[in-house]
C-alpha cells in the first residue's frame, strides 16, 4: 500500500518565514492534487520548543548556519523557526490538511534536532512513524515537501534503509541548499535506491 509523507510544509519553511525556502509555496497546490491519489497520508511537522539547541540563538558566538559539533554528530545552527504553537510552525494556510491520517511532530525533544521523519539526528531515537506505516500496510513510500536537501532527504534515506520502497518527487519539494547541500542530498538518495521523480 502507498503512503504519502509531506514534509514540513510550514510557514518557517514558506517566503516571510524565519527560515524560508525560496518558491516553498509553490509546491502547495500540487501537494493539494497529489494527496487524493494515496490511501495513507501522513504529515510532518518540526515543532521546537523555544531554545531549541538546534537554534544558533541558544550557542553565544554562534551565528545562523554556521556548524557545531553536537554529542550526536555535527549539526547546522539555524535561525529560529517553528517554534511550537506559533504562526511560523503552523501549516501553510492553502495546504489541505484535512486529508491528514497522522500528523508526525518532530525536533520536539530540546538537545536533539530531527530532520528524519523516522529517526532523531542521532540516527537512533524513533519518532514512531515506522511502526505507525508497518501497521497501516504501507510498503511504498512517496515524499513531498521541505526541504529537499534536510527533512526530505534524510526521511527518504531511512525510508530506504528500513526497507520500504521509496520516491521522492522533485517537483513537490524544494531546497534551501546550503554549501552544495541539495546536490549531495540527491547523490546521498540515489546511493541508497531511491527514486528521484
Ligand atoms: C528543516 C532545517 C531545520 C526541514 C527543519 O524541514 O528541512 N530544516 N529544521
Ligand atoms: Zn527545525
Amino acid at each position: 500500500m502507498d503512503a504519502l509523507i509531506v514534509t514540513d510544509v510550514q510557514n518557517d519553511f514558506c517566503p516571510g518565514g524565519a527560515l524560508a525556502v525560496t518558491d516553498g509555496d509553490k509546491i502547495v497546490p500540487g501537494i493539494n492534487r497529489a494527496l487524493q491519489a494515496f490511501p495513507i497520508r501522513v504529515f510532518t511537522q518540526d515543532w521546537h520548543p523555544a531554545g531549541h539547541s538546534s537554534f544558533a540563538s541558544a550557542h553565544p558566538g554562534y551565528a545562523p548556519f554556521d556548524m557545531i559539533d553536537m554529542p550526536y554528530g555535527p549539526q547546522v545552527l539555524w535561525p529560529d523557526h517553528c517554534m511550537q504553537g506559533t504562526d511560523g510552525a503552523a501549516f501553510h494556510a492553502d495546504l489541505n490538511v484535512d486529508p491528514a491520517d497522522m500528523i508526525v511532530r518532530k525536533g520536539f525533544r530540546p538537545d536533539i534536532d530531527s530532520y528524519s521523519a523516522f529517526f532523531e539526528n542521532d540516527h537512533q531515537t524513533p519518532t514512531g512513524l515506522e511502526g505507525y506505516l508497518r501497521s497501516r500496510g504501507a510498503t511504498r513510500l512517496t515524499f513531498v515537501g521541505l526541504a529537499t536537501d534536510f527533512c526530505v532527504s534524510w526521511s527518504a534515506v531511512d525510508a530506504a534503509k528500513l526497507g520500504f520502497e521509496t520516491e521522492v518527487r522533485l517537483d513537490l519539494c524544494r531546497a534551501i541548499d546550503l554549501d552544495g547541500s541539495y546536490e549531495a542530498a540527491l547523490a546521498d538518495m540515489r546511493a541508497v535506491g531511491v527514486r528521484l521523480s
